[in-house]
């Protein structure tokens, strides 16, 4: 791979990982409330995503370092955890809500498998409007035992719509683990009758990388939908108020030991990685500082984005 392309990743990756740890530092000093799903230790694959992927795409909540990979700056992110004016959703949506239409990234949903169907909706959309590129969805292992899930397997692969499939498989839906819920534990098996399967490792943001290209490839030749598998981890509880406790400490150190951060660290010059880490401190501490100083949004803007202004008149 190019070097600077891998500069540009393991950049990301360390932006990513800060910007996260920042946030629980930030929600625990109260400065930030509600939901809150890190993403520390799956970022190779978040950022492999994001920085390989042309088209619309479609997360779920856990999804700060791909709105940040995607070109959203930290300032407006972290300002949007704050619930502030200058966050990329004005404030009003909070962790699960990034979203940028000028940027192609359409959240951030809080309903577990409610996405996909959307993303269906768009790479429809897209065929329609001849254009090339298509959609792609992230969703986690415990989303594929939705039936909003199997509904979108089934009609893109009849339609044969430009749609790249992504499972983040880290094997747990919040607490429970995936042979409990799951008669798979390899997600593909459900799909394998629609489309080609793909398995990445989602621990290594190079391999992602790859795999998206050429996933994104496979949807421009107009032969339908492809799903790639990428297993990896969670470093953290599903959300900050996950104690993390149904996860034995062997199984964490097993984890910690696929850091994708590290496993690049090792392909990068070290003087680049020293400069970038007082780099992305310094970006990180700026984002803090903006999202602090920035504004609440105003009491009388309450109903501003809810209803038209006709509508307005009725609901108040
Ligand atoms: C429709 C719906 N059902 C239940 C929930 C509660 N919920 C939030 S995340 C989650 C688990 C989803 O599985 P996965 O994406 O694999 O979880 P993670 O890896 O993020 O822990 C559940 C059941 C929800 N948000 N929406
Ligand atoms: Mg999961």
């Amino acid at each position: 791979m190019d070097k600077t392309l891998m500069q540009d990743l393991y950049y990301s990756m360390l932006l990513g990982r800060y910007f996260e740890y920042a946030a629980k530092e930030n929600y625990f000093q109260g400065s930030i409330s509600g939901f809150l799903h890190l993403d520390i230790g799956q970022e190779g694959l978040s950022v492999g995503v994001m920085k390989a992927f042309e088209g619309d795409v479609f997360t779920t909540y856990r999804e700060h370092v791909m709105a940040l990979s995607r070109g959203m700056s930290a300032k407006t992110v972290m300002a949007e955890l704050f619930g502030k004016i200058d966050g990329v959703s004005k404030g009003r949506g909070g962790s699960m809500h990034m979203f940028s239409p000028e940027l192609n990234f359409y959240g951030g949903d809080a309903i577990v498998g409610g996405h996909i169907p959307n993303a269906v909706g768009c790479a429809y959309a897209r065929k329609y409007q001849g254009k090339k590129t298509g959609s792609l969805v992230v969703f986690g292992d415990g989303a594929t035992n939705c039936g909003g899930f199997f509904e979108s397997i089934n009609i893109a692969s009849a339609q044969k719509l430009p749609l790249v499939f992504l499972c983040e498989n880290n094997q747990y839906a919040i607490g429970t683990r995936i042979d409990k819920v799951s008669s798979f534990t390899k997600q593909a098996k459900k799909v394998e009758a629609y489309m080609p399967t793909v398995e990445v490792d989602g621990m290594d943001v190079i391999a992602v990388y790859e795999a998206i290209k050429k996933a994104g490839e496979y949807i421009k030749e107009g032969k339908g939908p492809i799903f790639i598998e990428a297993m990896t981890c969670r470093f953290e509880g599903h959300s900050i108020s996950d104690a993390n406790k149904y996860r034995s400490s062997k199984e964490m150190k097993e984890c910690k030991d696929l850091d994708p951060i590290k496993k690049l660290k090792t392909l990068i010059n070290e003087d680049y990685s020293e400069k970038i880490e007082i780099q992305v401190i310094q970006e990180i501490e700026e984002a803090v500082a903006f999202a602090q100083e920035s504004p609440e949004p105003s009491l009388k803007d309450l109903y501003k984005y809810m209803f038209t202004q006709e509508g307005l008149k009725h609901a108040l």
